[in-house]
C-alpha cells in the first residue's frame, strides 16, 4: 500500500512540477491528457488499484481523488496566468502609440499627358468635334502612300519610321493616317473630328522628342471649308488652352498631304513675347503642325475635291503639357519615376 501511496505522491510532485514549465494554453491542454485524461499518468496508476487488499484501497482512493482535485485547481490556475500573459503580450504587440506622427496617406493624380490630353479634347469637344478612335498599329499605305508620300519621297525621313518583320505592318509616326480611315468611314457626309492617340518614331530620345508620345489629329470636311475656318478654330483653342487674348502666327510649312501647310505658333506664354529659354528667345511657341487636306488626300479618303474640301491639323500634346507646366525635359514623362509624377501633380 504504501507504494501506491508513494506513486501517488511522486506523481503529482512530478506533475505540479511540469506544469509550472508551460507556457502556452495548448501546452496546457496536452498536459492534461498526459496527467488527468482518460488514458493518462493517473488513471494508468489507479488501473493497479484492484489488485490492492481491499482495506488498502479507500485510502489509496481518497489520496487520488485529492490529488486530482490538486491538479485540476493548479491547472485552473496556471491556465489563467497564461492567459493573462498571452493577452498582455498581444496587447502590447498591438500597441498603437497615438503620439507617433500620422502618415499621409499618398493621393493619386493623373500623369501629365492624361492632364493635358482632357484639356485638348475637351476644348476641341466644346467646339463641335467628336473623337475618332484610330490604330496604332498600321500599314505602310495608311500612314504613308495614302497621305500623298509616294515611295522613296525623302518627306518619308521626316518620320523615322519602326518597322515590324512584314515590310507592310509598322507603328504609325502621326495619326494622320486616322484621316484616311475616318474619311472612308464617313464619306461623303461632312466630318469634324479629332483623332488623339500614340504615335511612334524611331528617333534619338532627347528633351525634346521621344520615340513614344501623344498627338491630337483634327479633321474638318465639307463643303466649302476655308482656311478661316482653320484659323478661327486654332485661335480659339489657344485662348481656352493658353489664356484669352493670345496672338497666334501661322509660317509656312511643308507637309505632303497638305496644301497649303503651316505650323501654328502661339505668342510665349511664359515671357508675354518678350523672349525667354522656352521661346528660345523667339518670343512664339510651337503649337501644331495644319493645313488644307491635299486633294489628292480628300480623293482617297473618298471625297471629290471639287465638291468638298477640308483642314487638318496634328499636335503634340507632350510638348503642349511641357509648355503649360513648365516641365524642362520630355524624358520624364515615360520614365516611370514617381518622384516626377508627385511633384507635378
Ligand atoms: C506631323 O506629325 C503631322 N502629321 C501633323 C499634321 C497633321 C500636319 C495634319 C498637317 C495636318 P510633325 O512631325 O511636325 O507633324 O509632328 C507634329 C507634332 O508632334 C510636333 O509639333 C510635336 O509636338 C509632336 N512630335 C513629333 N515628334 C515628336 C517626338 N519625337 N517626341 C514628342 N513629340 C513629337
Amino acid at each position: 500500500m504504501s507504494s501506491m501511496l508513494e506513486q501517488l505522491a511522486q506523481l503529482k510532485v512530478k506533475a505540479l512540477a511540469e506544469l509550472a514549465a508551460l507556457a502556452t494554453t495548448d501546452e496546457t491542454r496536452s498536459w492534461y491528457g498526459t496527467v488527468l485524461g482518460r488514458k493518462g499518468e493517473l488513471t494508468a496508476l489507479l488501473s493497479g488499484m484492484m489488485q490492492l487488499p481491499k482495506e488498502e484501497r479507500p485510502a489509496v482512493g481518497k489520496l487520488a481523488n485529492e490529488i486530482k482535485a490538486e491538479l485540476e485547481a493548479a491547472l485552473q490556475e496556471r491556465q489563467a496566468a497564461i492567459a493573462l500573459e498571452e493577452m498582455t503580450q498581444a496587447l502590447s504587440a498591438e500597441h498603437v502609440d497615438v503620439t507617433l506622427p500620422g502618415r499621409r496617406p499618398q493621393i493619386g493624380a493623373y500623369h501629365p499627358t492624361t492632364t493635358a490630353l482632357r484639356e485638348i479634347v475637351d476644348i476641341l469637344v466644346q467646339m463641335g468635334f467628336q473623337v475618332y478612335d484610330s490604330r496604332e498599329v498600321e500599314s505602310d499605305d495608311m500612314n504613308f502612300g495614302l497621305l500623298n508620300f509616294p515611295p522613296g519621297h525623302p518627306a518619308r525621313e521626316m518620320q523615322d519610321t519602326f518597322f515590324t518583320t512584314n515590310p507592310d505592318v509598322i507603328l504609325r509616326t502621326h495619326t494622320s493616317p486616322g484621316q484616311i480611315r475616318a474619311m472612308r468611314e464617313y464619306a461623303p457626309e461632312p466630318v469634324r473630328l479629332i483623332m488623339p492617340g500614340k504615335c511612334y518614331r524611331n528617333e534619338d530620345v532627347t528633351a525634346r522628342s521621344e520615340m513614344m508620345f501623344y498627338q491630337v489629329e483634327g479633321l474638318v470636311v465639307g463643303r466649302s471649308i476655308t482656311f478661316s475656318d482653320l484659323k478661327g478654330v486654332l485661335l480659339n483653342f489657344a485662348n481656352q488652352m493658353y489664356g484669352e487674348g493670345r496672338k497666334i502666327r501661322f509660317r509656312k510649312s511643308y507637309f505632303p498631304f497638305t496644301e497649303p501647310s503651316v505650323e501654328m505658333d502661339v505668342d510665349c506664354i511664359l515671357c508675354g513675347a518678350k523672349g525667354c529659354r522656352m521661346c528660345k528667345y523667339s518670343g512664339w511657341l510651337e503649337i501644331t503642325g495644319a493645313g488644307m487636306v491635299h486633294p489628292v488626300v480628300l480623293r482617297n479618303g473618298g471625297y471629290d475635291p471639287a465638291e468638298f474640301s477640308g483642314f487638318a491639323f496634328g499636335m503634340g500634346i507632350e510638348r503642349q503639357a511641357i509648355l503649360k507646366r513648365s516641365i524642362d525635359d520630355i524624358r520624364y514623362f515615360y520614365d516611370n519615376d514617381v518622384r516626377f509624377l508627385e511633384r507635378i501633380a
